[in-house]
């Protein structure tokens, strides 16, 4: 599947449709869900144009998968989530591709906590 550049997290990125920011970094974004399931529910996001985990992971550059990983702990921090400012921890989901139900066409990262969020995968 090609890449859209009109999905609605690319128009997030270039502006076009507003978000509520949470943090942002050089090469990453991370904003509120607009569904949340949980207390704390912030979707983090490469700038860049990538369809999902498999195109960000092959093709980004190693700068752009350095910032995203800090972005995501800048946003768990600035939430609480983070243990280490006193939080209870966090899960962090991707779906990647038809098989996990993806929606949004473009790399995103559900960073989940501010509550117990049930057991998965065990
Ligand atoms: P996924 O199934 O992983 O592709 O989940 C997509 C998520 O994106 C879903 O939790 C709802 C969220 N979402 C969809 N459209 C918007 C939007 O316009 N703004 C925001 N903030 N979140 C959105």
């Amino acid at each position: 599947m090609a890449y859209d550049t009109n999905n609605i997290f690319a128009r997030i990125v270039r502006g076009e449709i507003p978000c509520k920011k949470v943090c942002e970094s050089a090469h990453t974004l991370a904003f509120e869900d607009i569904n949340p399931q949980a207390p704390v529910h912030v979707l983090v996001i490469p700038k860049g144009p990538y369809l999902n985990h498999e195109a960000f992971a092959a093709n980004a550059s190693d700068a752009e998968i350095a910032d995203f990983h800090r972005t995501i702990l800048e946003a768990a921090r600035k939430t609480g989530v983070a243990e280490g400012e006193g939080g209870n921890g966090y899960r962090l989901i991707t779906n990647s591709g038809p098989d996990a139900h993806q929606e949004v066409p473009h790399y995103h990262v559900h960073v989940v906590g501010g509550a117990p969020v049930g057991r998965m995968l065990s």
